[in-house]
């Protein structure tokens, strides 16, 4: 017999349109900050009907998937890229030329490091762009020491809209804007 919580899964399971557009989560994190953020958009994604995978930046430092997007988090360590992502940043300050990938950068920071506060980020950001890359929004920077959950929850809500944009998809509204709807109820 149907229970209360068969119905939520079967609920959960038709809110997604399985469009299969790929998506790349990728990641530079010593300490798991980035690569939890990676995890949460991947999860998202997956519920969005995104083709969906998640990988440490090194992986990737031969190039970058032109179909689809690549959404990217990483911290930076004293200026230098986290362990996993050494290499994939070495290769990007050989000036590639990136070509047409829809990407967005989220930077893990610190102003504490104020000589260096998202250097690894703002780097990797700077460079998609400069070798062709096509920013899907402004890159997000979360600051440990200030408001990092709210930085990092206003990069978050323009990602969807924006990557629904680019792909011609038909994304949820409710979901795609579900923060601001929830904070317009509150106010009226
Ligand atoms: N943040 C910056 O913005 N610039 C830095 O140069 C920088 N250097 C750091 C050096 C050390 C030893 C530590 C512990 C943190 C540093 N941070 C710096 C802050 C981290 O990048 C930030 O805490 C980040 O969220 C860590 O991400 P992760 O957990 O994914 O490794």
């Amino acid at each position: 017999p149907a229970t209360a919580t068969d119905e939520k899964k079967e609920d959960d399971s038709q809110v997604i349109d399985s469009h299969g557009t790929p998506l790349l989560v990728l990641y530079g994190s010593n300490m798991g900050t980035a690569e939890g953020i990676a995890m949460e958009l991947a999860e998202k994604g997956r519920r969005f009907g995104f083709d969906v995978e998640t990988a440490p930046l090194n992986e990737y430092s031969n190039g970058l998937p032109h179909q689809g997007a690549v959404l990217i988090a990483s911290a930076s360590y004293n200026g230098n890229a986290p362990d996993n992502a050494d290499e994939f940043v070495s290769w990007l300050e050989t000036s590639p030329a990136i070509g047409d990938v829809h990407f967005s950068v989220f930077g893990c920071g610190d102003k504490n490091w104020a000589n260096t506060y998202q250097r690894i980020p703002f780097l990797i950001d700077e460079k998609l762009a400069e070798g062709g890359g096509i920013r899907l929004t402004s890159p997000g920077f979360g600051d440990a020491s200030d408001d990092f959950e709210g930085q990092y929850n206003a990069w978050k809500e323009d990602i969807w809209p924006a990557l629904a944009d680019a792909f011609d998809l038909d994304l949820p509204s409710e979901q795609t804007a579900d923060t601001s709807i929830e904070l317009e109820y509150v106010s009226h």
